[in-house]
């Protein structure tokens, strides 16, 4: 089978497994794992921030962040699909009681639909506390958020006395594509979660960072939810291992997304879908309302798993177990089914 689902379907390499193996190891409950302050330490550098958390998942990273940022009835403004309000079965309102405010339409919005959907100051309206960017933009097809609108919005949300987090979960990769380094993409969020689950290979992992009293009081809470973790230095391991070797080899899945995008949509010329060009490492292709699932589930029986995430939009997304040839093989089975259901008539 050719996963395209996700890039977190990876599965730990032999040597990542050795790393595993090898790892000196606490009980973190105590502060007494060495490979997760290491990990916690290398991580907090490479964002630029005073300190970081090791935490089991992206959606704990983007939650503890949520509430350290809001107070009950809050607001929080985020782009459209944006994980933290669509993807985390509402951790949002049941854990900090806040609620979301959309900005713009499909994922990057600009300073003034941030502003748009600011609440002004008064007793009756939710305090506008926070807001959250994503980048890369999963559902937007791992697009990359521009520099000039991050720092036009959290420019403006300065001003406006409201705290900025950032959904770094594939941050790695707008690093990778733009040669922007890690800590001028996260400077201006107050914080940023990261995750090792994705593209960089680990089994399990994501850190937040942000300010030593921010990261102080997230500690709390992670522990209030029950992630305190004791010998996890086996999985900081992993997420070490997959800096020091699989960073530098993100360029290729977004090669390989660029080949699979430019061959397939010569494959599916003449019909209904649209293969949207991809910035990083993922690859959305829309189809007619309602066929999305019938198109993966015909390139399934010929070896080949895309996630069909709306009713009529399919994502392929690459990473460290597809190569080039694997790619090219997609594109052309994907291409097969397209054309058997999404003709033009
Ligand atoms: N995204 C997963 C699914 O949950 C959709 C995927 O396959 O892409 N932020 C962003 C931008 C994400 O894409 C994800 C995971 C998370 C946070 C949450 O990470 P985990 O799964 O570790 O909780």
């Amino acid at each position: 089978m050719i996963d395209l689902r996700s890039d977190t379907v990876t599965k730990p390499t032999a040597p990542m497994r050795e790393a595993m193996a090898r790892a000196e190891v606490g009980d973190d409950v105590y502060g007494e794992d060495p490979t997760v302050r290491v990990l916690e330490e290398t991580v907090a550098g490479l964002l630029g921030k005073e300190a970081a958390l090791f935490v089991p998942s992206g959606t704990m990273g983007n939650q503890l962040a949520i509430m350290t940022h809001t107070r009950r009835g809050d607001e929080v403004i985020c782009g459209e699909g944006a994980h933290l309000c669509w993807f985390e079965s509402g951790a949002g309102a049941a854990l900090s009681g806040v609620q979301f405010a959309v900005a713009g339409r499909g994922g990057l919005f600009t300073a003034a639909e941030m502003e748009a959907a600011v609440k002004p100051r008064a007793y009756y309206y939710p305090r506008t506390s926070l807001v959250a960017i994503e980048n890369t933009h999963n559902r937007a097809g791992g697009r990359i958020f521009p520099r000039e609108d991050v720092a036009a919005i959290t420019g403006r949300a300065r001003d406006l006395d409201i705290r900025l987090h950032l959904d770094g979960a594939r941050l790695w990769n707008a690093s990778a594509a733009t040669g922007v380094p890690l800590a001028q993409l996260a400077g201006p969020f107050d914080t940023v979660s990261i995750c090792f689950s994705k593209g960089l290979g680990a089994p399990v992992g994501s850190a937040l960072a942000g300010s030593k009293a921010q990261i102080i009081e997230a500690h709390r809470l992670r522990k209030m939810l029950g992630a305190g973790m004791r010998q996890v230095g086996v999985l900081a391991a992993a997420a070490l291992y997959a800096l020091g070797n699989h960073r530098s080899r993100l360029v290729e899945d977004h090669q390989h997304a660029t080949l699979f995008a430019s061959e397939l949509r010569k494959g599916a010329e003449n019909t209904r879908a649209s293969v949207q060009d991809p910035e990083t490492n993922i690859v959305n292709i829309d189809v007619p309302a309602d066929t999305a699932q019938q198109v993966a589930s015909a390139a399934k029986e010929n070896g080949v798993l895309v996630g069909a995430i709306l009713p009529n939009r399919l994502r392929a997304v690459f990473h460290l177990e597809i190569g080039r040839d694997a790619a090219l093989t997609a594109a052309e089975v994907l291409a097969q089914a397209i054309r058997a259901i999404c003709s033009v008539d």
